[in-house]
C-alpha cells in the first residue's frame, strides 16, 4: 500500500498531460472473447493453431478463456467503476461473416452481439476503438484460398468491413483495418524459398486492402458517420549497439525500416522507402513489387491518425549475412544491453526507447501536419502473479507504464501531438503461443469456469492517474 502511494506521488506531481489527453485500455476478439462456437461463429486460423496441439501448451484454453463474450458486461463495469473511457477491441470477422468471402452469408447473431456491445459500452460512457482484424483470419479463406495474398483477399476484406460500418458506424467513430502488418507479413513460419518474397508480397496485400478500406469508408460512409480511420503499426525502437560504429548507427535505422517505414512511407509519400526497394530488389529478382501510379494515389493520405503499438527495445549491429530474405535483407543482429531490465516475455524495459521512436515519428512524418499520434498498444507482462498479493501491489508493472507513459509526457512537453495512450491489456488474456502464461493485464482473470475478474495494483493506480486530469 505504502509503495502505491510513493508511485502515486511521484505521478501526480509530476503530471503535465493535457487536460483533454484520452487515458484507455485495449484488448482484441481472439485473446479475450472465448464462445468460439457461439451463434453461428466460424473457427479461425488462430483456432485452428490453438487446436493443433503444436503451438499452444494448453490446446483448449482460448475456447473458453475470459469469456468476454458472455461477460462483456463485467469488463465494462470494471472500466467505468475505474473511470476508464475508452475501449480499444476488435471484431471477429469469424462472427460477422463466418466463411469470410466476398457476397457470403452476413451472420445476424454476430452483428447483434456487437450492436449490443457497442449500444452499453456507450451508455457506460466509454468511447469504442475498433480493430477490424486483429490476426483471426476465418479459416476458410486459408483452407480454400491463400490467406492475405489471394487475388480475392482485397474484396472478401472489403466486403466483411463494409458490413461493420454499416452496422456499427453510428456508434463506432475510430476504425482500425489491420493490427500489426509488420507481424501478420513476417512473424510466420516460411520455408527458405517462401522468406524470400512472402514478407513483402504478404505486406503489399495488406497495404493495398488497408487502402482500399479506407476509400470505401471514406466514400461510402464518413461524410455521415463522422468517425476516423487509420491503422496500426508496430515497431521496437533500435538503439546502435556502438554509437561510435557507423555501421551500427546504420544498423539501426535499417531496423526501424525495415519494420516501421515500410509500411508508413506509403501512407505519406505512396511508395515504399526508397532504399528498401534498393536493398531487396538489388538481386534483381524484383522481389519487391511496385505500386501503379493509381495504387500510389490511394495509399496516399490513407490514414486519419497515426496510431502505433510499442513495448521494447533493441540493440542493433550489422549481421553476418547469414540466410535468406527478410533476414538477409534486414541484415541486422538485434540484442538486449545486459543492464536493462526485462519482462515476464524477456522483453527490455527502456522507456528512452518509445521517447525516441515517437521522436523519430514526429521528425520524419507527423511535424508540419496536425495527424494525431495515438499510442494504441504498450503494457508488460509480469511473473510470479500466482501470489494474490503480489497482484495487489502490482509494483513491477506500475514501474512500467510509469516509465513509458513519462516518455509520452516529455514528447508531448517538446510539441508532440499525442492524444490518446492505451494500455495493453484490460485483461489477463490468451498470449498467441504463450497461451495464457504470459499476464498483460491490469485485472487478473481466474481461469476456471467463472473467469473471475480481479483488478490488480495497476488497475487503480492507471484509475487514480486519469482522475487527477478531469
Ligand atoms: C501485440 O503485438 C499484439 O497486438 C497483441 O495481440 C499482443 O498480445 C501484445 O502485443 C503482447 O505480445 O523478436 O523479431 O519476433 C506485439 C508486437 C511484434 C512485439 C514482434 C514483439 C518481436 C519481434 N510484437 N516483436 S521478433
Amino acid at each position: 500500500m505504502k509503495e502505491i502511494l510513493i508511485l502515486l506521488l511521484i505521478v501526480l506531481g509530476t503530471c503535465k498531460f493535457p487536460k483533454k489527453f484520452e487515458f484507455g485500455v485495449s484488448t482484441a476478439a481472439f485473446q479475450i472473447e472465448g464462445a468460439w462456437l457461439a451463434d453461428n461463429k466460424s473457427l479461425s486460423i488462430w483456432d485452428n493453431l490453438a487446436h493443433s496441439g503444436l503451438v499452444v501448451a494448453n490446446s483448449t484454453d482460448p475456447d473458453i478463456g475470459d469469456d468476454s463474450y458472455n461477460k462483456y458486461l463485467e469488463d465494462i463495469a470494471l472500466m467505468k467503476d475505474y473511470g476508464i473511457k475508452n475501449y480499444r477491441m476488435s471484431i471477429a470477422w469469424t462472427r460477422i461473416v463466418p466463411n469470410g468471402t466476398n457476397g457470403s452469408r452476413v451472420n445476424q447473431k454476430g452483428i447483434d452481439h456487437y450492436k449490443k456491445l457497442f449500444r452499453d459500452l456507450t451508455r457506460a460512457g466509454i468511447t469504442p476503438y475498433v480493430t477490424l482484424y486483429h490476426n483471426d483470419m476465418p479459416a476458410y479463406l486459408y483452407i480454400q484460398g491463400t490467406g492475405y495474398t489471394d487475388p480475392d483477399f482485397i474484396e472478401d476484406f472489403k466486403y466483411y468491413a463494409d458490413v461493420c460500418f454499416k452496422e456499427f458506424g453510428d456508434l463506432v467513430k475510430y476504425w482500425f483495418t489491420f493490427n500489426e502488418p509488420w507481424v501478420l507479413a513476417v512473424l510466420d513460419e516460411y520455408t527458405p524459398e517462401e522468406v524470400m518474397t512472402k514478407p513483402y508480397d504478404i505486406g503489399h496485400a495488406l497495404l493495398l486492402a488497408h487502402a482500399h478500406t479506407v476509400k470505401l469508408y471514406r466514400e461510402k460512409y464518413q461524410n455521415q458517420q463522422k468517425g476516423k480511420i487509420g491503422w496500426v503499426f508496430n515497431a521496437e525502437m533500435y538503439f546502435p549497439k556502438d554509437v561510435n560504429k557507423k555501421e551500427d548507427v546504420e544498423a539501426a535505422e535499417r531496423a526501424l525500416m525495415f519494420q516501421l517505414d515500410w509500411f508508413c512511407e506509403p501512407m505519406f509519400s505512396g511508395d515504399y522507402p526508397q532504399k528498401m526497394k534498393e536493398i531487396i530488389n538489388a538481386d534483381g529478382k524484383g522481389r519487391m513489387k511496385s505500386f501503379t501510379e493509381a495504387e500510389k494515389n490511394l495509399l496516399k493520405g490513407s490514414m486519419d491518425f497515426y496510431a502505433l503499438n510499442h513495448y521494447f527495445t533493441w540493440l542493433a549491429e550489422p549481421a553476418r549475412k547469414t540466410g535468406a530474405g527478410f533476414d538477409y535483407d534486414r541484415n541486422v543482429n538485434l540484442t538486449f544491453d545486459s543492464n536493462w531490465n526485462q519482462t515476464d516475455m524477456e522483453w527490455s524495459i527502456v522507456p528512452e526507447g518509445l521517447h525516441r521512436l515517437i521522436m523519430y515519428i514526429h521528425g520524419k512524418w507527423l511535424n508540419n501536419t496536425n495527424m494525431e499520434l495515438f499510442i494504441t498498444e504498450n503494457g508488460a507482462a509480469i511473473k510470479n502473479e500466482s501470489d494474490i498479493n503480489s497482484i495487489k501491489i502490482d509494483k513491477a508493472r506500475i514501474e512500467y507504464l510509469h516509465g513509458y507513459l513519462g516518455a509520452v509526457e516529455e514528447a508531448i512537453i517538446k510539441g508532440v501531438n499525442i492524444t490518446k495512450y492505451f494500455v495493453w491489456s484490460l485483461l489477463d488474456n490468451f498470449e498467441w503461443g504463450s497461451g495464457f502464461s504470459k499476464k498483460f493485464g491490469i485485472v487478473r482473470v481466474e481461469l476456471d469456469k467463472n473467469a473471475k475478474r480481479i483488478a490488480k495494483g495497476s488497475m487503480k493506480w492507471y484509475s487514480e492517474l486519469i482522475k487527477d486530469l478531469l
